[in-house]
């Protein structure tokens, strides 16, 4: 492990920008991402180990099952953040691990494992928060419907009561779903992401299931936890007209409709956009939502979590040539442009104030909400060099101008609560394998050996002082 420190030039020790005390500083992580030990102590495949191990579907054949070992290194690990300064740790729980097969019941050698993980955590005084959903569906789940099943919400709500159960008197923070946009949208939407189904009329379908499921949780842990924030993390993005034609500024309402209003629509405000149902209606009547499922839906929740990475830039398609196919159900309308400027190892725009954009127009639209960045971090192509040390200088970069942002948010009155860099290891990044390292500690996959990048004992200088300078 690398023990240089960078120059003190690049350290927020003279922070002009403070974030409040109390402020949660810290880094995510998810199951299938880091863990490995697929086979181990009971777990049984997720929807993640049958797609990578469908050829053609995850770069180079990778798949998590050795990940990062995390299963078995997780004190290791939690070292790492103690000595980063961390004062929170946001990781997800496998379900197939706490109930093989999507069964009722528990795996109590899987639920161990988050058990000692929550208390490793405290030990170091690090806040746990935990995500009950990452994407890894039971595969035995997926194989009778999937989240095409109404009655997903009530497995979910089973399986939530079984891990707040145990954690709940413990986990400070609960995040019922990250990124339900990914799981409906991705997942079932365009086959890009495991299951791998191709339908948008499954992927409406998906994305009223998830937040049944969602509201079903929180109704449990509101029960089981009452001491706890609930909420759930949603890849909410800026969505910006590639020009001010009327033709494009619709499109780009059409995306903000699919991608934010969807998710924050039903949750914050009990209903459906009226636009986003009419943008669909080739797809589906949306007679699959029931009476009474938006109370459900709507449960209060005292966090939302916010995953952000970079702004989209849309236009109108034209009439006779129809834009390629995307995630979404737009029949062709919609083009996505390129966005000017730097980009990260994922080709995914460098753009912070497309952050700060999201936190103040949700809090102007929704109410003043207490919110996390759950997610926020950046890909570069980082190597371990002769002198031993990681030198990201280009994730540093990033990490301060979007923390900046933050702080511009915050002085404008968005209730800010902390920050979780994506993420705290480098890991499987889904479709890309390990192709893409996303961590602020590296990690040789050969040797598993961890290292801390230049941007660690950054973030451990922002931590200290509490803040960023301006710069
Ligand atoms: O790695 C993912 C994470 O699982 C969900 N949010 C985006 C990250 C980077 O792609």
């Amino acid at each position: 492990m690398s023990t240089l420190a960078v120059p003190q030039a690049t350290l927020a020790t003279e922070s002009d920008l403070r974030f409040p005390a109390g402020f949660w500083w810290g880094a995510a992580t998810a199951a299938y991402q880091i863990e490995g030990a697929v086979t181990e102590d009971g777990r049984t495949p997720s929807i993640w180990d049958t797609f990578s191990a469908t050829p053609g579907k995850v770069e180079a054949g990778d798949s998590g099952e050795r990940a990062t070992e995390h299963y078995h290194r997780y004190r290791d690990d939690v070292r790492l953040m103690a000595d980063m300064g961390l004062s929170a740790y946001r990781f997800s729980v496998s379900w197939p691990r706490v109930q093989p097969h999507g069964r009722a019941g528990v795996n109590l050698r899987g639920l161990d494992f988050y058990d000692r993980l929550v208390d490793e955590l405290l030990a170091a005084g690090i806040h746990p928060a935990a995500t009950l959903y990452h994407w890894d569906l039971p595969q035995a789940l997926e194989d009778v419907g999937g989240w095409g099943r109404r009655d997903i919400a009530d497995r979910f709500a089973d399986y939530t009561a079984t891990v707040a159960g145990r954690l709940g008197d413990r986990v400070r923070l609960w995040n019922t779903l990250n990124e339900p946009w990914c799981s409906a949208f991705l997942g079932y939407g365009c086959g890009a992401h495991a299951p791998g189904r191709a339908d948008y009329h499954d992927a409406l379908v998906a994305t009223h299931h998830l937040l049944m499921a969602h509201g079903r949780a929180v109704e449990v842990l509101r029960a089981t936890c009452p001491a706890a924030q609930i909420g759930l993390a949603v890849n909410a993005g800026a969505v910006r007209p590639v020009t001010d034609h009327p033709a494009d500024v619709d499109a780009a309402r059409r995306i903000d409709g699919l991608l934010n209003r969807i998710f924050l629509d039903p949750v914050l405000r009990g209903c459906y956009p009226s636009d986003v149902q009419a943008d669909t209606a080739s797809w589906t009547d949306w007679s699959f939502v029931h009476d009474d499922d938006l109370t459900i839906i709507s449960e209060p929740i005292d966090a939302l979590g916010i995953n952000y990475y970079q702004p989209d830039l849309v236009g109108a398609a034209p009439a006779d040539r129809p834009g390629p196919a995307t995630p979404y159900p737009t029949d062709g309308r919609v083009a996505f442009h390129p966005k000017p400027g730097p980009v990260t190892d994922m080709g995914w725009a460098i753009d912070p104030s497309g952050l700060q954009e999201v936190l103040v127009r949700i809090t102007a639209d929704y109410g003043q909400i207490p919110i996390f960045i759950t997610e926020n971090g950046a890909a570069f192509p980082d190597r371990v060099a002769a002198d031993g040390a990681v030198h990201d200088a280009d994730r540093i970069d990033f990490l301060h101008r979007h923390f900046v942002a933050a702080h511009e948010a915050l002085s404008g009155g968005v209730d800010l609560r902390g920050y979780f860099v994506w993420s705290l290891l480098d890991n499987f990044e889904w479709v890309h394998g390990y192709s893409r390292r996303f961590g602020l500690v590296h990690v040789d996959y050969d040797t598993q050996a961890r290292t801390l990048k230049d941007s660690a004992h950054w973030y451990r200088g922002v931590i200290a002082a509490g803040g960023v300078s301006r710069r």
